[in-house]
């Protein structure tokens, strides 16, 4: 399946831009080293010019797949691929490893260990032994605990049958299905016009299946995305643990699709009534207003491409689907370029502007002239290399003091907020039924992550204000030292320093900052927690009972029994990590602020290094032509106002790239 032509004719225009802009901007950083010039500065800033418009034209972009299991989402990206047997795909809960896939001349995979190990040359066809997961929904331990049920019933002595008889199944299948080695990534390559241009698509492991470890391959590999296609079914519609995942997704992805697959198994009116109901759900849960949701039958997609069958094609709604995530890719990727790109060429152009500017208005002054500016010049950069150092005077007392910032109140709110979350957990456990209790491994972090966020709500938004008043106050200081030091230089400059502002801004700001610190809660609290509940309970023997046990069990004496006893494994899972995950909470807040802030003070540095650096450098560079001998000054004025011109396309370039974008 081909994207559609216009819209990618569309992205690789801007991204032609960029990538000209970023080269164009080289080739005036190299003419300006002339023979007189020394140090190499204006080379090697030509280099990094043209690593980033190489980077540009590699430009990869990683699209994920997520959802809950068997929503569909191997049988999508097969349908993308026109290929129905590529990923495994199963009516149970299936995929169990992280599949990366990339354009290549072959269908070929790669496994990738978590011992670093790798296998390559696997063919696609061997894929469902690497994917697959083994008994991920507990089907075959349940069956065998059934088989043992029906067993005692058949010989009229259920009552005889004990929690150890039942414990004895558990162990034994335990022992039998152990892991081996884990798989950390599947790359697969397939020779795909859908994959063409850099796209990789991502299948992941769904969420919500009844080993927790999935889901954290899953969480974890979120952060690598640029956008998300998240999955939802018709029936059933959208569900809580789902719109908890999409909050999760929130934090690090900012462009989501959403799509209602397997459409073909309902009626006109059943799909429509769904699909009201899942865009409701996400706007009002989600936050996420007029969301995109696009009904979809991948089987119908798949079967419409046998020649003569266009009409299932037709009604899979994959025609409008492919417009969309045409449209959706091309803005995700086109807003990675204005970003990184667009921008870095910008900065340096103005750079390499004020530099021409200087060196024009120099080579025009008399001998005498030029001694008593560049004499002044040089007590204005000494005053300027002053303000430096109390800009960052400033922002080194406050990394000196991060600890006081973050971690002052540590033992009282470690003691209030652990024995909160403990009272609330014992009173909402005696009320979960079974069906409940299954779900514990996914609901537990996100009850735990809500009252941990709600009491240390206060203490982070203090936190970050402080960071956003500080962030505020030194950006303006640090504009005003470049803009002091431009005004009353001797030399005039064309373009303000405007966009001094612009390049701090894409520092820590205190909505991002307060944000981030949000994500650490959440991601300390779902690690630490699922790694505990995973150990504790789930591979715990008992506690794998009322992942599977469910209404079979419910139904026999037992099932009382061992309700109890999972919910004081639950209870005892959680209760462990709980007196440590307010203390890993502050640290690794504590470790964000401290390196946010060092972060910061290296920008700062080198924003203000560079002003002041490149300004002094065109001036020493101006006194080393004037006294040089060879040195022809109508040769070089020429030069330079070629330069000149060179640097107004390139601003022109960066002006059509800000357009074609929009
Ligand atoms: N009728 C119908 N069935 C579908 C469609 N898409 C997927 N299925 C079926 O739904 C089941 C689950 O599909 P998968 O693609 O394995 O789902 P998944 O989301 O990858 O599942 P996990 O890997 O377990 O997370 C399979 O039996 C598919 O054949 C569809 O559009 N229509
Ligand atoms: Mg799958």
């Amino acid at each position: 399946m081909v994207p559609h032509k216009r819209l990618i004719d569309h992205h690789i225009e801007l991204r032609e831009f960029a990538a000209e802009a970023l080269y164009r901007t080289a080739l005036v950083a190299e003419k300006l080293e002339s023979t007189v010039r020394h140090g190499g500065q204006e080379r090697r800033r030509a280099e990094l010019l043209r690593e980033s418009a190489q980077r540009l034209l590699d430009d990869q972009f990683t699209l994920s797949i997520v959802g809950e299991f068997s929503r569909g989402k191997s049988t999508l990206i097969n349908a993308l691929l026109g290929h129905e047997d590529l990923l495994p795909t199963a009516i149970e809960p299936a995929t169990a490893a992280i599949t990366v896939l990339s354009r290549g001349e072959t269908a070929n995979a790669t496994i990738i260990y978590e011992d670093g190990t790798r296998e390559e040359n696997v063919s696609p066809a061997d894929l469902p032994k690497y994917v697959l997961g083994r008994d991920l929904d507990g089907r075959d331990l349940q069956s065998r605990v059934t088989q043992k049920v029906a067993r005692f019933r058949r010989a009229g002595k259920v009552e005889d049958l004990t929690a150890a008889d039942v414990e004895d199944e558990v162990k034994q299948h335990l022992e039998e299905t152990k892991p081996g080695r884990e798989i950390a990534l599947v790359e697969l390559t397939y020779p795909s016009e859908f994959l063409a241009d850099g796209i990789r698509l991502v299948d992941t492991p769904g969420l919500g299946s009844v080993n927790p470890r999935h889901g954290e391959a899953t969480r974890n590999f979120i952060s690598q995305s640029d956008a998300v296609l998240f999955l939802i079914n018709t029936d059933p519609v959208i569900s809580a643990s789902e719109c908890n995942f999409l909050a999760f997704l929130q934090d690090y992805v900012e462009q989501f699709l959403f799509v209602v697959t397997k459409i073909d198994r309902y009626t006109k009116e059943e799909r429509e009534r769904s699909l009201g109901y899942t865009r409701d759900t996400i706007a009002e849960y989600a936050g996420i207003t007029m969301p995109k949701v696009f009904p979809v039958s991948a089987r119908l997609a798949l079967d419409g491409q046998v020649p003569d069958d266009s009409s299932k094609f037709e009604r899979s709604g994959f025609p409008e689907f492919l417009l969309a995530l045409d449209e959706f890719l091309v803005d995700g990727r086109g807003q990675r370029i204005m970003r990184e790109y667009v921008g870095t060429a910008r900065l340096h152009a103005r750079e390499l502007r004020k530099a021409v500017e200087v060196e024009l208005q120099g080579i025009d002054l008399s001998l005498d002239e030029l001694r008593q500016r560049s004499a002044h010049a040089r007590e204005q950069f000494a005053t300027a290399r002053e303000a430096r150092k109390r800009v960052l005077g400033r922002l080194d007392y406050e990394i000196e003091h991060g600890d006081d910032l973050v971690m002052g109140p540590t033992q009282t709110i470690r003691f209030r907020i652990t024995s909160a979350i403990r009272d609330d957990l014992h009173a909402q456990l005696a009320e979960c039924d079974w069906d409940e209790l299954q779900q514990a491994p996914q609901i537990i972090p996100i009850f735990v992550s809500e009252i941990i966020g709600e009491k240390l709500q206060d203490h982070l938004d203090r936190t970050a204000d402080h960071l956003g008043k500080l962030h505020e106050s030194l950006s303006e200081e640090c504009c005003r030292v470049i803009q002091d030091l431009d005004a009353n230089l001797g030399f005039e400059f064309q373009q303000p320093c405007e966009f001094l502002h612009e390049e701090l801004h894409l520092l820590p700001n205190p909505e991002r900052f307060r944000a981030s610190l949000g994500r650490i809660t959440t991601d300390t609290i779902g690690s630490t927690l699922a790694v505990a509940l995973a150990d504790g309970f789930q591979f715990g023997g008992i506690g794998a009972l009322v992942m599977v046990g469910g209404g079979m069990l419910a139904r026999t004496a037992l099932g009382g029994t061992f309700r109890e006893r999972a919910r004081d494994q639950i209870k005892q899972a959680v209760e462990a990590p709980l007196r440590d995950l307010v203390d890993k909470i502050l640290l690794n807040v504590k470790e964000a602020v401290v390196g946010g802030l060092t972060a910061y003070r290296a920008a700062m540095d080198e924003t203000l290094d560079r002003a002041i650096g490149e300004l002094e450098e065109s001036v020493s560079r101006l006194e080393r032509e004037t006294q040089s001998t060879e040195f022809n000054t109508t040769d070089r004025r020429e030069e330079l106002k070629r330069e000149l011109g060179s640097l107004d396309d390139i601003e022109e370039l960066l002006s059509q790239a800000r357009s074609s974008s929009a």
